[in-house]
């Protein structure tokens, strides 16, 4: 064994909105960094890793991606859900971190290489009324995206998933001791959203990819309605139109529309997805590698997802951190069945805490050329900003009862 693991970090830092890293050091002086953000779950994670996982690290030959994985996997006995899966990514994407600076190369080229130029990416358009999404399409559009997400108020509703108050950044998870209370009408929701679809289309036309979050407020029949009524306007894909564990859902959904339906960013394993797959229930699978087991785990349902001609669309919102970000931009680039990759821009506090070689260009990302991830933690800034207790919103009917969000 050349050299083993002499560090084991968990980093907390809140630059605007809270991400858990963690930082491993080798005895022959490489660092590697990996996220285990859960939004409104952190300090879980970052306790995971810290009481349970990093002193089992310190020794470990770091060159053993594939046993490390294995040992906190199957050594964990409780096996799966986000918590672990989290912990578990940050590790494995600080040891393919490690292992690319080692081979002196980009993650991407360990993986197998360029499969295309750059990886396409898509915005995210809101608005409290149509005129301005209308207005946000064009921005986006303007800037070269040739994807862009659409989400708008609904009449009588106070707030809505999607839609942020700060134009750019749309960061659901409010600081405080309970979570917010937001109310919803599926019928309302159903009544008004065809309309912004075909606002679009009729603005700006069909040369762009369009998308749309549901975010798993529907039944099965409500999504396979929806679905069908808004096949004209030629939907990229309609996303997590129903919870994501009821897998059997999207077989009536399939049943009534080709509207493609992307889901799993809330999955973290290949078991989560597997008949979604094999059964081609879905077209995109929405993994990402800081919910779901890291590199390793994300490119193994990548790679089987292909088998059944299901494309990639991996989460990419605020609340996964640029050294996520980054992590799935190597895979994005060098997997054959990529597909859309979200791109929710993080602020300026955020990047300077995260320093990295991913560059925008022209509706693209593209991951740098840097060894390794392309991305660090710079910890003295990091630690300006502590940690703030936040949760994501609790969503109820106007009944009351309580709904998803
Ligand atoms: C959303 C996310 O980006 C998306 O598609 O579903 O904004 C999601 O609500 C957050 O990541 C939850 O933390
Ligand atoms: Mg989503």
């Amino acid at each position: 064994m050349t050299d083993s693991i002499i560090n084991a970090k968990v980093i907390v830092t809140c630059p605007g909105r809270n991400f858990v890293t963690l930082r491993l050091e080798t005895s022959d002086g490489l660092t590697g960094v990996g996220d285990g953000t859960l939004n409104g779950r952190e300090l879980a994670v970052a306790t995971y890793l810290q009481d349970y996982i990093c002193p089992l690290l310190v020794g470990r030959d770091p060159e053993q991606i594939n046993d490390t994985w294995q040992y906190l996997y199957r050594g964990a006995y409780w096996r799966r859900g986000p918590v672990t899966m989290c912990a578990i990514a940050a590790v494995d994407m600080a040891l393919w971190d490690i292992k690319a600076k080692r081979a002196g190369m980009p993650l991407y080229q360990l993986l197998g290489g360029r499969a295309r130029n750059g990886v396409m990416v898509y915005g995210h358009a809101n608005g409290r009324d149509i005129p301005q999404v209308l207005d946000e399409v064009a921005a986006y559009l303007d800037h070269g995206y040739q994807a862009v997400r659409v989400q708008v108020a609904i009449p009588g509703l106070d707030a809505v998933y999607g839609v942020s108050e700060n134009r750019t950044f749309y960061e659901p998870a409010t600081v405080g001791e309970r979570p917010q209370e937001s109310t919803w009408s599926t019928e309302a929701y159903l009544r008004f959203i065809p309309s912004l679809f075909e606002a679009v289309r009729e603005r700006h036309g069909f040369g762009f990819r369009l998308l749309h979050d549901a975010h798993h407020r529907l039944t099965p029949t409500e999504a396979a309605k929806l679905g069908k009524r808004i096949e004209d306007y030629d939907l990229f894909w309609l996303e997590d139109p129903t919870p994501a564990e009821d897998q059997d859902a999207f077989r009536i959904i399939k049943q009534h529309t080709v509207t493609p339906i992307a889901v799993g960013e809330v999955f973290n394993t290949i078991w989560d997805c597997q008949r979604l797959i094999s059964e081609r229930l879905i077209d995109f699978i929405r993994v990402t590698p800081v919910h779901a087991g890291g590199v390793s785990h994300v490119k193994r349902i990548a790679e089987y997802a292909d088998l059944y001609g299901v494309r990639t669309g991996f989460h990419g919102a605020t609340d996964m951190s640029p050294v996520c970000l980054a992590a799935a931009l190597h895979l994005d680039i060098s997997l054959p069945n990529f597909g859309l990759q979200e791109y929710m821009t993080h602020t300026e506090q955020t990047n300077e805490v995260f320093p990295h070689s991913y560059r925008f260009e022209n509706g693209f990302l593209h991951p740098g050329e840097e060894p390794g991830l392309g991305v660090d933690i710079d910890e003295k800034l990091a630690a300006r900003y502590p940690y703030r207790k936040a949760y994501l919103p609790v969503n109820r009917l106007l009944d009351g009862s309580m709904h998803n969000w």
